[in-house]
Parts: C-alpha cells; structure tokens; sequence
C-alpha cells in the first residue's frame, strides 16, 4: 500500500480542481445601460467582486448596452432562466404594479436622502413582488434627478403645448401630457436617432444620460427641473442563486449590498461630473423660473393624484411609510 507519492498527490490536486470546477457557475447578467454609463461600471465591479470573492466560483458575464437582450424583454428572460440575473429601470414595470411607480412620483423625493429613504420603504414590497415571479432583487441604484432637455429657453409654461417630448418611462409620459406636450417612450440607446430624425423636440432624464448621450449635439438648454430620482434594479433568477453553493450565495449577497452603497455614492458623483460636462459642451443649466415652476407643480399634483386614485392601499401605505419616516 503506497501513501501519497508526489504522482499521486498531483493527481488528487488535479481531482479536486475539476471537481471544484463542476460546480463553477458561468452566468449572463444583461443590462440596457452601455459600458459609459455609472451603472454599467458598478455592475461589472459587482460581477469582479463576486469573481474574486468565490475564487471564480461564479463567473458573471456582464451584456451591457442591450447586447444580449432588448430592455423590455430582460426581466422575462430572467424569469424564464435565459439569463441568470438583469438590470432594468425600474420604473418600466409600472404596468406590473402601481408599487413599482413610487420613485417617479412627483414631490415625492427630491433628494439622495429622500430617495433612499424611500427605497428603505419600498423595498420589502418590491421584494414580494419580485419573488411572485422567481426573481429576486440584489441592488437599486439611483439615477441623477431628472429635469427637461430643450433646444430653446424654456421659461413659459405655454412651450409645452405640442412638445414632443422623449420620456424614459410611463410616468415622463403621463407628466408630459398633464403639460400640454406629446410624449414618445425612446430607450436611451435611442435619443440620438430620435433627435435626428426629427421625432422628438425635447427630451426628460437626468444628467448622465445627457452626457452620455452627447445632449449637445441637438439640444442647447436643460431645465434642472428636479422631477424625481429613480432607480435602476439588478436582480437574478431565484433558482439559479439557490443551486449556489451557500459561501458563493453569501459572496454574492456581500457584492451586491457593497455595490449598493457604491452606486448611490457613484450617482452622485456623476450628478457633479455630467453637470460640468454639459456646462463645458456649451448646455446652458438653469432651475426653472416661477411660471414654468408652477405648471410643473400643477402637473405634478395631477399625476400624483391619478397615482392615489390607481393605487391599492397597500401601495399607498407605503408613501404615509416613507413620509413617517422623514420625520
Ligand atoms: N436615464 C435613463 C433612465 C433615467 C435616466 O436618467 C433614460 O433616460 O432612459
């Protein structure tokens, strides 16, 4: 009977590595948002933490720009398992439930403060709505508030009226026809083509995505509005985070809560960043004057309103949750 040889010892090691290896997981994490984006950059530091933290035990390869999958089709990929994890704005699901319209709620939250503390209440709902579908949400990070893109002064409420204004989501929408505009829902990858031919006059997002976009090549003014502040959610397929290994779940749970804190520390940095990019390329910033400021408030009520009278009470709870917290 020989004990370990060096042969031998060679082999077991080779053994266990494959072993090792049987249990590795490759995974596609698809997102909308290209590599320039904030988002992207924490997305794909989350995926290298997780990597190095598990030893490469779990691989997550990150799709960016809609690569893999268009922005309306993530989610149900991941439910059906076609890509193990996502990242989408999370305010494209508002048909789903009236919960996942909270953060485009007008006066709701105007800053980071506010908008994590209504994130803190959202949450847990957020939460159950996704595990009704086998999901589970890692991570929401905020966007830079929103305010409106124009290529003139806009300093009467009475420039809205006919507008053609490319909204990011249902609520951009419903705000925009409150004002008296016509809006058309564009993803982000599609604002340069939509400007170009001529589809749209005016555009509502924040900051970044008028950096990254290059806003300056078609519009001259940006009315730092302070609409809302909303999010973009990461998350997986539950069965495919639950046939990890528990250590490579927890990694990924550790990952996802530092990348958490990255994300809104990173928005606001690209808030200030995307601010003086604009400025440099020649976008002149202003907050809105009183008239313009008004008919945004009026429009604002209205939409938050019709939100009440839609929403169930459990989704109204949720907003006297949040405001209780404030205090
Ligand atoms: N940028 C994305 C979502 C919100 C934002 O600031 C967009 O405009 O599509």
């Amino acid at each position: 009977m020989t004990i370990s040889t060096p042969t031998s010892l060679a082999t077991a090691v080779a053994l266990a590595l494959v072993a090792g290896s049987a249990n590795a997981a490759d995974w596609n994490l698809a997102t909308p948002y290209g590599d320039a984006s904030f988002h992207t950059v924490n997305t794909k530091q989350f995926a290298e933490d997780v990597r190095e933290a598990t030893g490469g035990e779990l691989n997550i390869n990150v799709h960016s720009g809609g690569s893999l999958i268009s922005h309306g089709e993530i989610k149900p990929s991941v439910r059906r398992g076609t890509v193990q994890a996502g990242e989408v704005f999370l305010s494209i699901l508002s048909n789903e439930s009236t919960v996942f319209e909270l953060d485009t709620l007008p006066g709701l939250a105007g800053s980071y403060d506010e908008a994590w503390q209504l994130w803190q209440a959202s949450k847990p709902a957020v939460e159950m709505l996704f595990d009704h579908q086998g999901l589970m949400p890692l991570y929401a990070v905020p966007w830079p508030s929103q305010g409106i893109y124009t290529d003139f002064e806009l300093n009467d409420p009475a420039q809205f009226q006919g507008l053609r204004v490319r909204a990011p989501n249902i609520n951009t929408q419903r705000l925009t026809e409150n004002l008296g505009g016509l809006p058309t829902e564009t993803e982000e990858s599609d604002i340069p083509t939509a400007f170009s031919t001529g589809r749209v006059d005016a555009m509502i997002t924040s900051v970044s995505t008028g950096e990254s976009m290059a806003a300056w090549d078609y519009v001259s003014h940006f009315s730092d509005a302070n609409l809302w502040i909303p999010k973009n959610i990461v998350f997986v397929n539950r069965q495919a985070f639950e046939s990890l290994d528990a250590d490579v779940q927890q990694a990924v749970l550790d990952a996802a809560e530092a990348a958490e804190q990255r994300g809104w520390e990173a928005s606001k940095a690209d808030a200030a960043g995307s601010t003086q990019a604009l400025t440099e390329h020649g976008i002149s910033i202003s907050s809105p004057n009183e008239a313009v400021a008004g008919a945004l408030q009026a429009a604002g009520d209205e939409l938050f309103e019709e939100w009440e009278s839609r929403a169930d009470a459990g989704a109204r709870q949720l907003v006297e949750k949040y405001r209780a917290s404030l205090q």
